[in-house]
């Protein structure tokens, strides 16, 4: 008897409008591919004001919030749903520190940036936070599919 098919933890993670702009997106879905972890979902979308701020609401007492928001907004972003074991931890360590100057090498933000009000790229802090954020930028669901590498690949 098969047990119930638990739900594999996923991670939202957006490159931002400077990240587009800048030409990074290959290069950051490249990175997250050759980990290992699947894409489940993916668009370019241009933000409405209403969802940069949801997404944001932890932050909206801080004094940047308006100009985060305004950012987000500026144009368009990709937005995308990894899944795998441990897929939001890991991701947070692909990314790197919050202000790219700490970030290390061989991270995105160690890699592409300098300032922390334009940081190419976020991630979900929480598995928590994952399940919520996805929600809310992928209210049409994200895919299942099946990769057939996979019963191979793990152990
Ligand atoms: P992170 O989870 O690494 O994206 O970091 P936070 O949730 O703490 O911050 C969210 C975003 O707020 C950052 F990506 C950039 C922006 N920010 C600023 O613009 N200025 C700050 O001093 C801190 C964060």
């Amino acid at each position: 008897v098969r047990a119930l098919a638990v739900r594999a933890e996923i991670s939202y993670v957006m490159v931002k409008p400077d990240g587009v702009q800048r030409g990074l997106v290959g290069d950051i879905i490249s990175r997250f591919e050759r980990k290992g972890f699947k894409l489940v979902g993916l668009k370019l979308y241009q933000t409405p004001k209403d969802v940069a701020e949801e997404h944001y609401k932890e932050l909206s007492s801080k004094p940047f919030y308006g100009k985060l928001v305004e950012y987000i907004v500026s144009g368009p972003v990709v937005a995308m749903v990894w899944e795998g074991a441990g897929v939001v931890a890991s991701a947070r360590k692909i990314i790197g520190a919050t202000n790219p100057l700490a970030a290390e090498p061989g991270t995105i933000r160690g890699d592409f940036a300098i300032e922390v009000g334009r940081n190419i790229v976020h991630g979900s802090d929480s598995v928590e936070n994952g399940e919520r954020e996805t929600a809310l930028w992928f209210p049409e669901g994200v895919q299942s599919w099946d990769q057939t590498m996979t019963p191979w690949l793990k152990e």
